[in-house]
């Protein structure tokens, strides 16, 4: 488990089942304010609707292993990088010019960049010079050891960021339509599972839907949702949403952000502005900036991160629809170019369907290799 949880929440205590168990039984974890030694909260008011209604919790009770779910996605499709690779590598007697021209193609085609693929190549050729490879298969190794080897070294330790007391705020932010609210839902979900007080504040006050659909949320997972009318200020609406989560001593404070285009100056100008209000009256603040990138928008993820990062200061990313995409290399990209660590994975519209980012899990499911069964794919 993610290790937010680990340090701050769980201060030396085992993980017990119950944790490990899908978010589909928040609702029965009612006393969460309760637990966390402060009076019940009455859950928002739902009548009102959102353009996105949130999925149903409670319906998904046998959840496949993260490893599964990804590489149904990540491991079936003939378009993937293992099954590209696998083609490409077939009846290949040695390695050559040719070899590492095409696949030169490949990696860049499959979302993993310009610059990721030349190093990745790079790698490749000092690693059979090296070794003195001749088999055209160990390739495959020395990719998927070198991808592993990004994913590590952008995945620092996320207690990091944790603030050593008071609520741990995280903001989020991110262009139209990545799926944050939704992230939002899931994060607070795993937070309410594990006994603590979440306030949400919904910071994107464009839209009245959008304030709806976070209010939605606040309702299923039973935590409080701090909102102020549609149009209203962001900044202030998030000046107050933080205040009360001080006043009222909650551990988390997750912060909603309007979706909006990296390459809008004002926009930008915003959310800068919505980022030093946060610090006004908790100068640590933001603890956490997450940004969520939709994994199917492939290199523009990219760029919108080098933007945000350059604005904001991510800390943290979440990398939502990869169920989505037969193109797992986005991931390893943002990792070498960004350096900055991968928090969560999205991998379906259930409230469960967001799991903590372990980088060895993500390149097995890549490279559709299933420990354990001590073994790899078969070509398609
Ligand atoms: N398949 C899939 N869909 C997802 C995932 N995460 C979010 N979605 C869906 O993406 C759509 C947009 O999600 P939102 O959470 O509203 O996105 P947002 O970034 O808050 O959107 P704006 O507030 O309009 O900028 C919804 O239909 C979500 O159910 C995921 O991991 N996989
Ligand atoms: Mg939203």
């Amino acid at each position: 488990m993610l290790a937010w949880f680990k340090k701050k929440f769980f201060k030396g205590q085992e993980e017990s089942a119950a944790m490990l168990e899908p978010v589909a039984a928040v609702p029965a974890i009612q006393p969460v304010e309760e637990a966390a030694g402060k009076p019940a909260v009455p859950p928002p008011a739902q009548e009102a609707t959102a353009s996105r209604p949130p999925p149903e919790i409670g319906e998904e009770q046998q959840k496949p292993s993260m490893f599964k779910r990804l590489q149904e996605r990540l491991g079936k499709s003939r378009d993937t990088l293992v099954h590209r690779l696998d083609r490409l590598l077939l009846g290949r007697k040695k390695i050559d010019q040719e070899l590492f021209d095409e696949l030169e193609e490949l990696l860049i085609t499959a979302d993993l960049g310009v610059t990721t693929a030349m190093h990745l190549l790079e790698t490749a050729k000092e690693s059979v010079k090296r070794d003195q490879l001749s088999d055209p298969q160990a390739l495959k190794k020395v990719l998927r050891d070198q991808i592993l080897a990004f994913l590590v070294a952008s995945n620092r330790p996320a207690e990091l960021v944790l603030p050593e007391s008071g609520p741990f705020v995280i903001m989020v932010v991110g262009v139209n339509g990545v799926g944050k609210t939704t992230s939002i839902g899931k994060i607070a979900a795993k937070f309410v599972k594990s006994g603590q007080s979440v306030l949400l504040v919904a910071g994107d006050t464009f839209r009245a839907a959008a304030i709806d659909q976070l209010k939605i949320w606040g309702g299923r997972i039973g935590v409080e949702v701090h909102a102020g009318p549609p149009k209203s200020d962001p900044s202030s609406v998030v000046f107050d949403g933080v205040a009360r989560g001080l006043a009222k001593d909650y551990d988390v404070i997750i912060i909603d952000t309007a979706g909006r285009l990296h390459t809008s100056v004002n926009l930008m100008e915003e959310l800068k502005k919505i980022r030093r209000v946060i610090g006004k009256n908790l100068p640590s603040a933001p603890h956490e900036v997450m940004l969520v990138l939709d994994a199917t928008t492939g290199q523009n993820a990219l760029s919108q991160a080098k933007l945000f990062h350059e604005a904001v200061s991510v800390t943290g990313l979440t990398l939502t629809k990869l169920d989505g995409t037969a193109k797992g290399g986005i991931v390893a990209n943002i990792c070498h170019e960004l350096k900055i660590p991968v928090r969560f994975i999205g991998i379906g519209e259930q409230a469960d369907d967001l799991r903590d980012f372990d980088p060895q899990e993500f390149v097995d499911a890549l490279f559709n290799r299933d420990d354990s069964k001590g073994s790899e794919s078969q070509p398609a």
